[in-house]
């Protein structure tokens, strides 16, 4: 039967099968020897298993295919003999952030959406608790994320507005959830699949018991697809962005870099730079532009930091 893991914890393996019957399996020593340069199983791997014991929904993992992406712990500084994966075959990085309570600070955005596009899953955005707004003011808040490309979506958790038109957007997807403590994560993914009875006001984060969870966890949505629960995006290497890539993490700075005279341009005080060029035609918005300044400045300066208290992850 196939399946995907929902999560691995002691020698256990949970795995939901394509008929959605859940089984508790076990990696049988052939493939923990299998020797590859990866972690051996995690979150959202689509398996195989041979149901060994039906009555007790017991099975065992007969093979691993391969992933399409994976979400991996970045290692700076070494040469990466073995690649540590959080979580396998992610679709979307879901960036929440409340449009009110807290106010809105757009630099802590700019720091999730870096991390986001530094792990190489496609990002979007949703801007919960318009219902202290109205969605009027959080679209001139947050439009500039929708003139960059990012999908920005519109909710209330609290009064279940617009979570109709976002759980569709989920349908058959792994998606991962990020954004700040207080943004309303919890209360959102509990309107998306109601009955998870998520702790509200409590931070969402893995295990600490006996049944630790070692990486992420995948909670299956009704309306098809995953929400995936992982250690956070202060795992995706953000700690150790250098001042040379962060173009790369700006989707609209990465448009216009090719055009720059050097190649190694970093758009600060280079001539010919196409990406001054396309912000003094008001083509980038300043706001962003303070966002990679202040960025460029704390990757050169070493400030490993990178701004977040460890409560944001
Ligand atoms: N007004 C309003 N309040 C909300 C909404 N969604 C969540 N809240 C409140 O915001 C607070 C934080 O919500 P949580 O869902 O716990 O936030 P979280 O993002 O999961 O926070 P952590 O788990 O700490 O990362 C709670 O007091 C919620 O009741 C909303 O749509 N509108
Ligand atoms: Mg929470
Ligand atoms: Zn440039």
């Amino acid at each position: 039967m196939y399946g995907v893991v929902l999560r691995v914890y002691s020698d256990f393996i949970d795995v939901l099968t394509d008929e959605g019957g859940r089984w508790q399996c076990k990696v049988p020593g052939r493939l923990k020897r299998r020797r590859r340069p990866t972690t051996l199983i995690v979150a959202g791997d689509r398996v195989i298993i041979n149901p060994a014991d039906p009555d007790k929904r017991e099975g065992l993992i007969t093979d691993i295919l391969p992933r399409k992406s994976t979400l991996s712990r970045r290692r700076p500084n070494t040469t990466m003999p073995i690649e540590d994966v959080i979580l396998a075959n992610p679709d979307e990085i879901m960036v929440v952030f409340a449009a009110a309570s807290p106010e809105p600070n757009l630099f802590l955005l700019d720091r999730f959406l870096v991390a986001a596009e530094s792990s190489e899953v496609p990002s979007f955005i949703v801007i919960n608790k318009i219902d202290l707004t109205g969605e009027e003011r959080a679209e001139k808040l947050f439009g500039l994320y929708e003139d960059i490309g990012y999908p920005v979506f519109y909710v209330s958790a609290a009064r279940n507005l617009g979570v109709d038109a976002l759980r569709r957007h989920l349908k058959d997807h792994i998606t991962v959830v990020a954004g700040p403590s207080g943004a309303g994560k919890s209360s959102l993914i509990n309107r998306i699949q109601p009955g998870l009875n998520l702790r509200v006001g409590e931070v969402m984060r893995m295990g600490k018991g006996k049944h630790t969870t070692r990486w992420a966890q995948l909670y299956p949505l009704d309306s098809g697809g995953f929400i995936a629960d992982t250690p956070g995006l202060r795992e995706l290497g953000l700690w150790d962005i250098r001042p040379h890539e962060l173009s790369d993490y700006f989707p609209e700075i990465r448009r216009y870099a090719p055009q720059c005279r050097f190649s190694d341009c970093t758009h600060i005080a280079e001539p010919g730079c196409a990406v001054r060029e396309a912000l003094a035609r008001g083509e980038i918005h300043p706001h962003r532009w303070a966002s990679y300044l202040q960025l460029f400045d704390e990757s050169s300066t070493g400030i490993s930091e990178f701004g977040f208290r460890n409560s944001d992850l």
